[in-house]
């Protein structure tokens, strides 16, 4: 269900279970969750890069699955939260490269990544109102912050699906390239951002992060301690040194 490869210096997670559109399983959630965890751990893998097939990103959680689950049971067990937000503990910079459909959890899914890079194919959507349900994993919260209110409100109250056009004016995703090229030009960003200091690449991403969970107040005072601790790493002695040098940095010393 998932395939796990390296490229260099980034580290490629993909979803594969064809018979349903990757369709985010318990079992799936358990493995991606554990491959991701893998890679954070990793000192030789600086981002990851987590992808679907042609046709699917992912189509959303598992609806047979689901379809027997009932309160309070779903409450005690903590149904799909548990395993839903490991990526959410990740470190390193993750991208989510989309194809095909980024639907319900599959939505989701690309939207707790950092980056999301879609092929011109992509469709994203939050139709779990056609279920009788609302988004559970942040499709409501993550997709008002990134496409603002009435989008976020047309798409989720009627389940209409955007495509990778609509989708990148709307800013739900960083760039569409075709689909030929996703998974190179994926990868392609990954390793420049796994040649940086990975130091400094996992504290820009808690400093934007803290972005959307902070006051603007909050969020320039946490940017600033870190920036300020930055200037305890040897990568800024060695960034800043390579710059006056006229050579290039050799990052990773921390
Ligand atoms: N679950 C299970 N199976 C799925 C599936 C899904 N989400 N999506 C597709 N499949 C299966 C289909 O049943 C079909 O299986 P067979 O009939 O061949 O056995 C196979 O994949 C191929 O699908 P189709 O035959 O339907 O293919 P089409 O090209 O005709 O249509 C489609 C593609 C993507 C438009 C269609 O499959 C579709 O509408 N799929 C369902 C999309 C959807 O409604 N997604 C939202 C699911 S609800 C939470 C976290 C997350 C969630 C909730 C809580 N917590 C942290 C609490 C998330 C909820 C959801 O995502």
């Amino acid at each position: 269900m998932i395939k796990t490869e390296t490229h260099g210096r980034a580290g490629l997670i993909r979803l594969d279970r064809p018979e349903a559109l990757n369709a985010l399983s318990d079992a799936l959630m358990e493995e991606l969750g554990a491959a991701l965890l893998g890679f954070d751990a990793d000192p030789a893998i600086g981002a990851i890069v987590i992808t679907g097939s042609e046709r699917a990103f992912a189509a959303g959680a598992d609806i047979r699955e689901m379809q027997d689950r009932r309160f309070p049971g779903t409450f005690r067990e903590d149904f799909i939260g548990a395993r839903w937000e490991t990526v959410l503990r990740v470190r390193k910079p993750v991208i989510a490269a989309v194809a095909g459909f980024a639907l319900g959890g599959g939505c989701e899914l690309a939207m707790m990544c950092d980056i999301v890079l879609a092929a011109d194919t992509a469709k994203f959507g939050q139709p779990e109102i056609t279920l009788g349900i609302i988004p559970g994993a942040g499709g409501t919260q993550r997709l008002a912050r990134a496409v603002g209110k009435s989008k976020a409100m047309e798409m989720v109250l009627t389940g209409r699906v955007l495509s990778a056009e609509e989708a990148e004016r709307a800013n739900l995703v960083a760039r569409v390239v075709p689909a030929a090229e996703l998974l190179a030009e994926a990868i392609k960003v990954a390793e420049r951002i796994a040649a940086l200091s990975p130091v400094a690449a996992a504290m820009a991403k808690q400093a934007i992060n803290v972005a959307f969970e902070s006051t603007l107040r909050e969020g320039v005072r946490h940017e600033r301690q870190l920036f300020l601790s930055l200037f305890g790493s040897a990568d800024q002695r060695e960034g800043m040194a390579a710059f006056l040098d006229k050579r290039k940095p050799r990052f990773g010393e921390g």
